[in-house]
C-alpha cells in the first residue's frame, strides 16, 4: 500500500487528538507505517517556533508575522519530516496543517488570503493533504471543553489563541466550513458534537472510503 496525507481541522477543542489516534490504529491495523505529528511544530526547530508562536510574551507578533512564522515552521516540518516519510510510502497524520492557516491567519486576523496562497506554493507545492477531515462544532461547546481540559489538567494559563474572543473563533468555524464546501473531494466534515465513539466511527469510514477509492480497501 502506498502511503498518504491525511489533516485534522477544527477550532478548539473539537476532538483532533483523540480522533487521530483512532485514524493511525485503523492504519496501523492494515499495516502501514504511520507518523503522527501536529503543526505548528512536528521536528525539534519547529516546535521551538510553536513555542514562540503560542506563548503570550511581551511583544506584539502582528498577524503577518505570525503567518510567516506559521510557514516557516510548515518549511521545516514539510522539508525534515513529511516529504521523507511520503517518499518511503509512509503515513502522516498531522493535527493542523494550511487549511489552519487560511481560517485562523486569513479569516481570523484578516490576513491577504493571496499572500497566504503564494506562500502555500512556495512551501509546499505538491504537498497536499489526500484528506481533510474537520470537525465542526459550536464555538463555545468547543471553548468549554478546552476550559475543562485545563480545569482537569490544573492548568491556569491560556496561550495567544486561546485567549481570543469568540467573535474570532466563529469567524475561523465559518472559514473552515467555506473551505470544506469549496473542496468536497479532499475535505469530510464530521459533527464534533456527537459522542466521541460515533466521531471516531465517522473519521475511520471517511479514512476507509479513501483507502477503497485507491483500490487499497
Ligand atoms: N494555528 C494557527 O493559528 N495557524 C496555523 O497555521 C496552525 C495553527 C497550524 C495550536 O493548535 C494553535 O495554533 C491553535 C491554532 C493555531 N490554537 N487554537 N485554538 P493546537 O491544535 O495544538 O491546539 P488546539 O486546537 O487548541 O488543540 P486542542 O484544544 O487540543 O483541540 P483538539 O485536539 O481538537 O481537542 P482534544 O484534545 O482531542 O479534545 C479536547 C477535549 O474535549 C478533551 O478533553 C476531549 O476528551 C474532549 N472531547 C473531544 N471530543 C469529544 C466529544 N465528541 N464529546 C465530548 N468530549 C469530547
Amino acid at each position: 500500500m502506498k502511503g498518504g496525507f491525511v489533516t485534522l481541522e477544527g477550532i478548539e477543542g473539537a476532538g483532533k487528538t483523540t480522533v487521530a489516534a483512532a485514524l493511525i490504529s485503523l492504519l496501523e491495523g492494515r499495516g502501514c507505517t504511520v507518523q503522527a505529528t501536529r503543526e505548528p511544530g512536528g521536528t525539534p526547530l519547529a516546535e521551538q517556533l510553536r513555542s514562540v508562536l503560542l506563548s503570550r510574551g511581551a511583544e506584539t507578533i502582528s498577524p503577518v508575522a505570525e503567518t510567516l512564522l506559521m510557514f516557516a515552521a510548515r518549511s521545516v516540518h514539510i522539508e525534515n519530516r513529511i516529504r521523507p516519510a511520503l517518499a518511503r510510502g509512509e503515513w502522516i497524520i498531522c493535527d493542523r496543517y494550511t487549511d489552519a492557516t487560511r481560517a485562523y491567519q486569513g479569516a481570523g486576523r484578516s490576513v491577504d488570503i493571496d499572500l497566504i496562497e503564494q506562500l502555500a506554493k512556495a512551501v509546499h507545492a505538491g504537498v497536499e493533504p489526500d484528506l481533510t477531515v474537520l470537525l465542526d462544532l459550536p464555538v463555545m461547546v468547543g471553548l468549554e471543553r478546552a476550559r475543562q481540559r485545563r480545569l482537569a489538567r490544573g492548568e491556569d494559563v491560556v496561550d495567544r489563541f486561546e485567549s481570543e474572543t469568540i467573535e474570532f473563533f466563529e469567524r475561523v468555524r465559518s472559514a473552515y466550513l467555506n473551505l470544506a464546501a469549496g473542496a468536497p473531494q479532499r475535505f469530510v466534515v464530521i459533527d464534533a458534537t456527537q459522542p466521541l465513539e460515533a466521531v471516531i466511527d465517522a473519521a475511520q469510514a471517511a479514512l476507509s472510503n479513501m483507502l477503497t477509492r485507491r483500490g487499497e480497501g
